[in-house]
């Protein structure tokens, strides 16, 4: 498991609830991840109509699954879940660079949002063993993350499938919280 969780939880000590936010458009690998990272039993619910929730909670930290994308008429319910968000984890399909630019006005959404504007930004260019799919740099630039102001971001390539590149993009996340809290 590596040493991320242990250090996100020591983070998140007494009664202080941390949610993390792992979104994308569906099919880009979050439900995969969230079972790879093996943190506990993830519960699935259908809060609202149309809208999928997975929750997987270790310590007070509590990660929360949804696909972005499709009807906006659910937009508003997402919001639900916004308060005391730390991190987003946005999960990119690399190998599906037709997809990128829909990926990309979804991620900026989500960042335009005043409750998420302090959470932290790790995003997976996942799928990475696939043939032909994008790298870090080539995902980075189609989400416009270089231009990201004023947010701590990284991406890394990731291959949940094989389980790849998903723990070191957590132990960056879990070293810049508690940077943050200092
Ligand atoms: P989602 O939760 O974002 O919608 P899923 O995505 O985790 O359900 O993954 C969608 C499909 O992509 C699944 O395939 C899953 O196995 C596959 N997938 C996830 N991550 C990777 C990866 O890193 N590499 C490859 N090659 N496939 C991946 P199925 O066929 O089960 O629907
Ligand atoms: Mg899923």
């Amino acid at each position: 498991m590596g040493l991320w969780l242990s250090r996100l939880a020591s983070l998140f000590g007494g009664d202080q609830e941390a949610r993390i936010l792992v979104l994308g458009l569906d099919n880009a690998g979050k439900t995969t991840i969230l079972y790879r990272l093996q943190v506990g039993e993830v519960v699935s619910t259908i809060p609202t109509i149309g809208f999928n929730v997975e929750t997987v909670n270790y310590k007070n930290i509590r990660f929360q699954v949804w696909d972005l994308g499709g009807q906006t008429s659910i937009r508003p319910y997402w919001r639900c879940y916004y308060p005391n968000t730390h991190a987003v984890i946005f999960v990119v399909d690399a190998a599906d660079a037709d997809r990128l630019p829909t990926a990309a006005s979804e991620f900026s959404a989500i960042l335009a949002e005043d409750e998420l504007a302090d959470a932290v930004v790790l995003v997976y260019a996942n799928k990475q063993d696939l043939p032909g799919a994008l790298d870090d740099g080539a995902v980075a630039a189609g989400l416009g993350l270089p231009s990201l102001k004023a947010r701590d971001w990284a991406i890394f390539k990731s291959s949940a499938a094989r389980g790849e590149g998903l723990f070191e993009g957590l132990d960056w996340l879990a070293g810049v919280l508690k940077a943050k809290r200092k």
